[in-house]
């Protein structure tokens, strides 16, 4: 069944492998990022599957949050909300944190999820359907020395996961997590602040996640029949046995 299906942080990484695996499946799409010239490209790659709309807009503002949904025309049912949007930015001990690194993440991975999330919800509740994927992470199951912050902005999405899975069950909308470790998308160039040599070396000696492999978990989620809800699920590289536990070669 054709679905439409919102993302955010669809300009890269995991958001923009599920747009493509989504899009060429003939689902329509609402690509959401700050990008706006990655959400055009994409939407032309996808023409001939898909229908795209692209809205551009920086989730900390809550103003053209609200606006960009607002201005989805009125026949356009979101059926699905892929919360995907963030980043950590920095990776520093507490006493020495940049405190507008930790805006940065507390504003776009958990105050941004949440105004996406309550313009789109009520729609949802309205029609007593929807589905609603929150991408968490192992950093939010488990702390590790430096990570402080965006530990907490992953921890805050998985409370948030969990409350949205019990206000939302009397409607009849399924609430589910996907929380991965190690991907290799553009997630550490941002956290080492375009330090590329720093970045790659996040992703040596072992075989990281593809963001593929987790457009791939989203669809099979998306295929999972009515009464079956994937609630949380961990993703891992095969080499990875705990945030900072990994094998490499
Ligand atoms: P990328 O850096 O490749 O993608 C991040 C996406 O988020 C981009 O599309 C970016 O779009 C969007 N985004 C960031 N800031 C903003 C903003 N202020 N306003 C709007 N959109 C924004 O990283 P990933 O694909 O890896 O990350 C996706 C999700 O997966 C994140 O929530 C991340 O925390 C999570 N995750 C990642 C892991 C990893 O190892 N890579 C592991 C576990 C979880 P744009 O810059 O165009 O605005
Ligand atoms: C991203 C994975 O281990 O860098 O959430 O925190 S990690």
């Amino acid at each position: 069944m054709q679905k439409t299906i919102l993302i955010t942080g669809a300009t890269s990484g995991i958001g923009r492998a599920t747009a493509r695996l989504l899009g060429k499946a003939g689902h329509t799409l609402i690509l959401c990022g700050r990008r706006a010239e990655r959400l055009q490209e994409l939407k032309q790659e996808l023409a001939a599957h898909s229908n795209v709309y692209a809205l551009s807009f920086d989730i900390r503002d809550k103003v053209a949050v609200q606006q960009a949904i607002a201005g989805i025309p009125s026949h356009v049912e979101i059926d699905v909300l892929l919360n995907n949007a963030g980043n950590a930015h920095g990776l520093s001990p507490i006493h020495e944190g940049n405190i507008e690194d930790w805006e940065a993440m507390l504003d776009i991975n958990v105050k941004g999820l949440l105004y996406v999330s309550r313009a789109v919800l009520p729609g949802m509740v309205a029609r007593k359907s929807g589905q609603v994927i929150n991408i968490g992470s192992i950093a939010g199951r488990e702390v590790y020395a430096n990570g402080n912050v965006y530990n907490a902005s992953k921890f805050a999405v998985q409370a948030l996961n969990d409350a949205m899975r019990l206000d939302l069950n009397a409607h009849g909308i399924k609430v589910s997590q996907i929380a991965p470790g190690l991907v290799e998308t553009e997630f550490s160039e941002v956290r080492f602040k375009g330090d590329t040599h720093q970045a790659k070396k996040v992703y040596e000696g072992y075989k990281a996640l593809q963001a593929e492999d987790l457009a791939e978990l989203v669809a099979f989620m998306l295929s999972r029949p009515a009464h079956v809800n994937l609630a949380d699920v961990l993703i891992l590289p095969t080499a990875q046995a705990a945030s900072t536990v990994v094998k490499k070669r």
